[in-house]
Order: C-alpha cells, then sequence, then structure tokens
C-alpha cells in the first residue's frame, strides 16, 4: 500500500458514523449508472459519443490488461493527456485494479513531470506523443522502476487505444484499494520550491463528489461542458466530471474555454451547466456582447460554477444578465475544502461570496496573526480540517510541519472572512504564490529556477494585478557586478530548464538591490507594495 498521512482513528470513525465515508471505491458513481442506464451517454469527445456501458468496457480493457502485466495494488502510474474521453477511461480503469495515478497538467513540462516522476516512482506512464516530452522515450529513463509506457498517437505496441480496444476481461480478484488507501494524487497550486503531491482516499473524495452533486443538482439530466484542464479538481469532483458519471450525466469535452470553441458545442449538445474560471467568464461575456446571436447558441446553459481565483462582484453579477443562466460560486482547493454557493441563496451571498463549505464536518477556523478566532466580518488566515481534507503532503515532512498546526489543520494561505451566515468571501493570501487566472505559480519554484543562471544574483517573484487574468507575475531581478541578461534570456533560460509556459514571468524589471527582512531575506511584502505602486503610477500616466 501507499503510505500517507491517516486521519486519526476518532475522526475516521466518526466520519463514518456521520455517513461521509462509505467504504466504497471512487468508481462507485459511474458504476452503479453502468448496471442502471448503460445505453445512457456518458462521454461526447469531438465526433465521439460513449455510452456509460461502452465507457465501462473500454476501461475494463486496459484494466485487465495491465492487471495480466502484473499491475496493481501498490503501484502508481504517471499519466498525462489533453482534454479526452481517454483521461476519464484511463483513471477508471487504474482505479479498477488499484493503481495510484498523479494526473499532470497537458501544460507540464521536463520539468514537472520529473518532480512528479521522482516522488512516485510510476511503474507506469501514460503519455500522448503529440507532447513535446514524448516526441521520443528519453524521458522513460527518467522514470526508476517503470515497468511499461502507453501513448496516444504511438501506432506501435505501446499505442494507448490497442489497449483500450482490445478486449480482455478482468480477473476475478482484481479490485481497487480500500476505501481508506490512497485512489490517487491531486496536485497542489503550491507555494514551494518542488510542486507537491495530495494523497486523496476513495471515501474522502466520493464523500465529496456526492455531496457537491447534490448542493449543485446535477442529475442525469445534466449535461456538462468540461472545459478546464481535466485533472484540476474542479474539472474532475467540483462537482466535475466524476460529478456527472455519479449522476448518470453526459460530459461535453471541450479542450479550452474558448468561447469560439465553446459556443458551438453548447449549441450542439444542449450543454446545460459549466465550470469556468474568471478570465474565461470575462471572454464568454464579452463574445456574447460582441455578438448577440452568440446569446441564442448557449440558450440551454441553465448553470454556471465559477472558482478558482478572485471573482469580481460586477462580473459576477453580469452571469445571469449576460449569459443567461444561474452563478454558483466555487472557492475549492486541491488539498481538500471545497464551498459553494446555494441555489436559493440570496442575491448578496451569490454575488458577493464564495459560498459556505460542503459538509457539517468541515471544521472552519479564521485567525489573527497570533492564532486567535478573529470576530465575522474581520479577515484572516484559513484554516481547515475535515472528512475531505487531507493530512499531509506526500512524502514531504518538513513541509508538513508548517503546512498543518499542531491539531491537523491545514493552513490554507488564504485570507478570507465570515460573511451572512457563514458564508466566505476570499480577500486575500499570504501564501507565496501568483494566481494566474486560477493557474498557480509558486513564487519559490520560479526563484530558484531564476538563481540558476550564471548571472542572476537575486530573484524575487510577484504578483500584480491584470485585468484580463486577475493576477501576473513579475520576476524582479539583481545581476551579479558586470554581468548581463535580459528578459529574453531569463525567459529562454527558464524554458530549457523545462517549466510549464504558464510559470514563465509576465515581465521582468532589472533593480540594484531588493529590499530585505531583518533577517536578511528579500522583503516580499515590501517588494509587492512597491511593484503595486509602481503598477498604480504608471496607470495614472496612461
Ligand atoms: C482550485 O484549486 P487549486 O488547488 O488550484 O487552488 C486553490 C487556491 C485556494 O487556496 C485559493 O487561493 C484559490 O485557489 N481559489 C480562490 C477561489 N477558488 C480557489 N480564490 C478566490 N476565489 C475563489 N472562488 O482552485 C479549486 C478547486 C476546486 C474547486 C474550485 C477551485
Amino acid at each position: 500500500m501507499i503510505e500517507f498521512t491517516r486521519w486519526p482513528d476518532q475522526f475516521a470513525r466518526h466520519y463514518r458514523a456521520a455517513g461521509h465515508w462509505i467504504d466504497a471505491p471512487l468508481t462507485r458513481g459511474f458504476q452503479a449508472q453502468v448496471a442502471a442506464r448503460p445505453d445512457a451517454t456518458a462521454i461526447i469527445c469531438g465526433a465521439r459519443q460513449l455510452s456509460y456501458a461502452e465507457a465501462d468496457r473500454l476501461a475494463t480493457n486496459l484494466a485487465a490488461r495491465l492487471s495480466a502485466h502484473g499491475f496493481g495494488h501498490g503501484d502508481t502510474a504517471l499519466v498525462q493527456l489533453p482534454n479526452l474521453a481517454e483521461f476519464y477511461l484511463i483513471f477508471l480503469a487504474l482505479l479498477k485494479i488499484g493503481v495510484a495515478p498523479v494526473n499532470a497538467l497537458f501544460s507540464h513540462r521536463l520539468l514537472e513531470m520529473s518532480s512528479y516522476a521522482s516522488q512516485i516512482s510510476p511503474a507506469l506512464l501514460i503519455g500522448a506523443r503529440g507532447h513535446e516530452l514524448f516526441r521520443d522515450d528519453a524521458f522513460l529513463d527518467r522514470c526508476e522502476g517503470l515497468r511499461l509506457a502507453l501513448f496516444l498517437g504511438d501506432g506501435g505496441p505501446q499505442d494507448l487505444k490497442d489497449w483500450l480496444n482490445t478486449p480482455a476481461t478482468l480477473p476475478a480478484d482484481a479490485r481497487p484499494t480500500p476505501p481508506d488507501e490512497v485512489a490517487f494524487f491531486q496536485l497542489s497550486g503550491g507555494s514551494t520550491g518542488t510542486p507537491k503531491l495530495i494523497p486523496r482516499t476513495h471515501n474522502d473524495y466520493d464523500y465529496s463528489i456526492r455531496e457537491s452533486v447534490r448542493i449543485c443538482g446535477f442529475t442525469e439530466a445534466t449535461r456538462y461542458l468540461s472545459a478546464l484542464p481535466a485533472p484540476h479538481n474542479f474539472a474532475m469532483s467540483s462537482p466535475g466530471a466524476l460529478g456527472v458519471f455519479d449522476a448518470g450525466g453526459t460530459v461535453v469535452i471541450a479542450d479550452n474555454p474558448d468561447p469560439t470553441l465553446c459556443f458551438p458545442l453548447i449549441q450542439q449538445h444542449r450543454v446545460t451547466t459549466v465550470a469556468l474560471v474568471p478570465p474565461a467568464v470575462a471572454l464568454w461575456q464579452s463574445a456574447v456582447l460582441a455578438d448577440p446571436g452568440a446569446g441564442a447558441q448557449i440558450a440551454s446553459l441553465d448553470l454556471m460554477l465559477v472558482g478558482g481565483a478572485n471573482f469580481a462582484e460586477a462580473q459576477a453579477r453580469r452571469v445571469p444578465e449576460l449569459l443567461g443562466c444561474r452563478l454558483q460560486q466555487v472557492f475549492g482547493m486541491a488539498e481538500g475544502l471545497v464551498n459553494y454557493t446555494r441555489a436559493g441563496d440570496s442575491e448578496a451571498v451569490t454575488f458577493t461570496t464564495q459560498g459556505r463549505p460542503i459538509s457539517p464536518d468541515d471544521e472552519i477556523r479564521i485567525l489573527d496573526a497570533s492564532g486567535a478566532p478573529v470576530p465575522d466580518g474581520t479577515p484572516g488566515h484559513l484554516a481547515v480540517r475535515g472528512p475531505y481534507t487531507f493530512r499531509g503532503y506526500y512524502r514531504a515532512p518538513a513541509h508538513n510541519t508548517t503546512a498543518f498546526d499542531a491539531e491537523g489543520f491545514y493552513i490554507t494561505g488564504d485570507i478570507v472572512e465570515r460573511v451572512h451566515g457563514g458564508n466566505l468571501r476570499v480577500v486575500g493570501r499570504v501564501k507565496d504564490q501568483i494566481n494566474r487566472g486560477g493557474e498557480k505559480i509558486a513564487a519559490e519554484e520560479i526563484e530558484n529556477l531564476l538563481l540558476r543562471h550564471p548571472a542572476v544574483q537575486q530573484a524575487a517573484l510577484v504578483a500584480v494585478a491584470d485585468e484580463t487574468l486577475g493576477e501576473k507575475s513579475n520576476a524582479i531581478i539583481v545581476l551579479r557586478d558586470g554581468e548581463a541578461a535580459t528578459a529574453m534570456v531569463l525567459r529562454r533560460h527558464l524554458l530549457a530548464l523545462g517549466i510549464a509556459e504558464y510559470k514563465l514571468p509576465d515581465r521582468f524589471r532589472f533593480v540594484a538591490d531588493l529590499p530585505l527582512t531583518a533577517v536578511g531575506k528579500i522583503d516580499k511584502l515590501r517588494l509587492r507594495q512597491a511593484e503595486f505602486d509602481l503598477q498604480q503610477s504608471r496607470r495614472m500616466t496612461l
């Protein structure tokens, strides 16, 4: 079994007694629909429509063949695919035989993928030949203990489609890992030097999905457009594609949230529900304003879930008005806790808060700098403990001592206030992270990579406000005496190291020195303020 930080026994007992943990595998919801409504459409991807029975058949084929090759409990997999039906088929196949995957984003490159590989030592790698990393097999050497690699678009013996399509029977003893063991790993947005992994168990993840389905009213009539990166916690489980499968609805897959791609899909497949990050909502609103005919294309849309980054009240209010659908705000995290505004909430709650937790057993603490609870309406540090909030990053004991308090509360790094009877409003952040339109960038990771360039003496990455994305990243650089480097040189340096492009600093600024704290560390707080002031003065002169 995969080792991970478990919930203490008394908590596990309570979560079972309360009916949160039902000791069923994460495949539960999907398999129930396969049995009840085999012919209903589970996934639409391009011209392909897969019924529940067909999706199950393909996933079973892959699971059976992997099982015959000796894959099973205790094994891990590194999976990287774009938004395609195969993503879900593979996830279900791996769950069926108890192989725990890391589902990397398709935008991840050599650096992120190497980090995941070294953390989990995958026995199985699944990728797409269309990704630059898998044009040849060089990456395989970085995966110690790898036993098999399968690729989409391989055309040879490693062809993933072949493994999905060749009929095979699952051995009678093949089964998911026990429900209180690790089912898969979620990706942390992170604030540290290396991307951290979050072990999620069947019990905890399944609970968050079941309740999300109930809270968002998903049913077999739900036709959900999945346009965010499929592995993201929002797209996967809040209520996400797994929520759709639980309810027996249909997932319509889009490669990205571009309205020119999504609006025709909504029209063609009578999509009812979509999840978006705020910058995508802005694009959709502009598209409708620019072309009133676009509004008719999305007439079937009933519900828009918005989360992942700060969502301005004015923009929220325009969702029903311009896009003709209801809004539910979502404030969640891959580590666990998810909050929703609810259908029937007042306008004040729906448009000015990010909702309230899923579970009555989500224990929320909002604390001042000394660790004392703040009164309602006062901003404070959000810490949380509960039935689907993890208890430790994978193999990161040192980091875990600061990420959790002594009572096992996860310290989120978000600043929130409690308003309107228990709803949370996200007002800021203390974690050293840039939230670039929902995509999270850990400042320390990029700073360390910048420091690997010989001309760089000091580097600091800070967020600056951006009209389109909410935030963008600025790299502030002190060069070594006598050295020269331009923004282009440093950008190339980062790309050559193999980071995802969304992590590239949007701007570079070269300075003579950086403000330091009393203990000689870079004073990020002062730096952020200075960047903000600079931005304001630039605005004034425009
Ligand atoms: C979601 O998950 P992650 O892991 O990519 O990022 C979590 C962080 C939160 O700690 C917070 O800083 C920020 O993203 N965030 C929001 C937000 N939702 C997330 N900040 C302001 N307003 C919101 N509504 O982003 C995620 C996971 C599941 C569902 C939805 C989002």
